[in-house]
């Protein structure tokens, strides 16, 4: 039997996959223009960028805007093939990916990906990723660093390979998951996951942004399926992410716990994937899922 190939199957089913990009970036004009080129390199038809700057220092928005334009000059597609949001100065990972997600579901998007702009999170692993989704229904598909054939960049010190170890077992251990990369900024997601999560409620904005995401999906009964990658260190400038953030995320994770405590799937039904989730998201909520409301979490 010929073996499956991925990028065939993402390119002949990809006329109907609206796919959206998300990079948040603060100071990363030297890594922008690479990065974009080698997203667009994957030539998965009808694939959108999604740059969301906080007025970097460094001019990576002037930047992304150059590149967009560039872009949508070359093509003419339905919708843009990249856009770029611009915030009013540095606001945090986390709200950084939820501006950026509810523009790529209010623009139509079916799959959305999350990832770095530094190269930690190599595009090439996106069809890939695409593939597991389809071929498996997941909601999200995480590539980890903690599955089995998953590995880090070698030039990691045994002190970072020590926290990163330490917050992923710190995290798994409070909030009792099985996901093994909880802190993986590298997912895919389907839109419905994302519209169940409901992003207006999500409070975390580092580190914790992420662990926060993975919970919900585990606690909405979600599928979630991790992908092995190779996480390499980032190639140009430094991490964003500094020891207020870190401080952050280890509180947050307590008040993660907190805040979700009366939070339980519903059983799947077998037409709707989702409506278990989507009815306990929305009884936490205490509004119809998609709908701001006055959300009855504690804060
Ligand atoms: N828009 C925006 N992007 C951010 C912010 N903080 C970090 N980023 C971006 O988020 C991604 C992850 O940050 P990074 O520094 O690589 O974190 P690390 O991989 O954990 O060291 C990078 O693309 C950063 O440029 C922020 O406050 N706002
Ligand atoms: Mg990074």
């Amino acid at each position: 039997m010929k073996a499956l190939n991925l990028d065939n199957l993402i390119r002949s089913l990809s006329d109907d996959l609206r796919v959206t990009v998300v990079i948040p970036t603060y100071n990363e004009a030297d890594n922008l223009p690479a990065i974009a080129a080698a997203v667009f390199r994957l030539g998965i038809p009808g694939l959108q960028l999604l740059i969301v700057d906080d007025q970097s220092p460094d001019g990576s928005g002037e930047v992304a805007d150059r590149l967009a334009a560039q872009m949508n000059d070359a093509t003419s597609g339905e919708r843009p093939t990249m856009v770029v949001i611009h915030r009013q100065g540095k606001g945090g990972l986390g709200t950084a990916y939820v501006a950026g997600m509810n523009r790529a579901l209010a623009d139509g998007a079916d799959y959305v990906v999350q990832m770095d702009a530094d190269f930690s999170h190599s595009p090439e692993y996106i069809p890939q990723m695409l593939g597991v989704m389809l071929a498996t229904d997941a909601d999200v598909v995480i590539g980890s660093r903690y599955v089995p054939g998953g590995t880090l960049d070698e030039r990691w010190s045994w002190w970072r390979r020590f926290m990163s170890w330490w917050a992923n077992l710190y995290s798994r251990m409070i909030l009792g998951l099985r996901v093994r990369d909880m802190t993986a900024g590298f997912k895919l997601w389907r839109r419905q996951a994302l519209l169940d999560i409901g992003l207006e409620n999500v409070r975390s904005n580092g580190y914790s942004f992420q662990v926060e995401m993975a919970y919900l999906c585990e606690r909405l009964g979600f599928r979630l399926v991790e992908i092995p990658i190779h996480f390499e260190d980032r190639r140009i400038g430094q991490s964003k992410l500094d020891v207020p953030v870190k401080i952050e995320s280890a509180w947050r994770t307590w008040q993660i716990r907190w805040r979700y405590r009366h939070l339980h799937a519903r059983p799947q039904q077998a037409d709707h994937p989702y409506a278990g989730a989507a009815e306990a998201n929305a009884a936490l909520h205490g509004s119809p899922v998609g709908n701001p409301g006055t959300p009855a979490i504690d804060r």
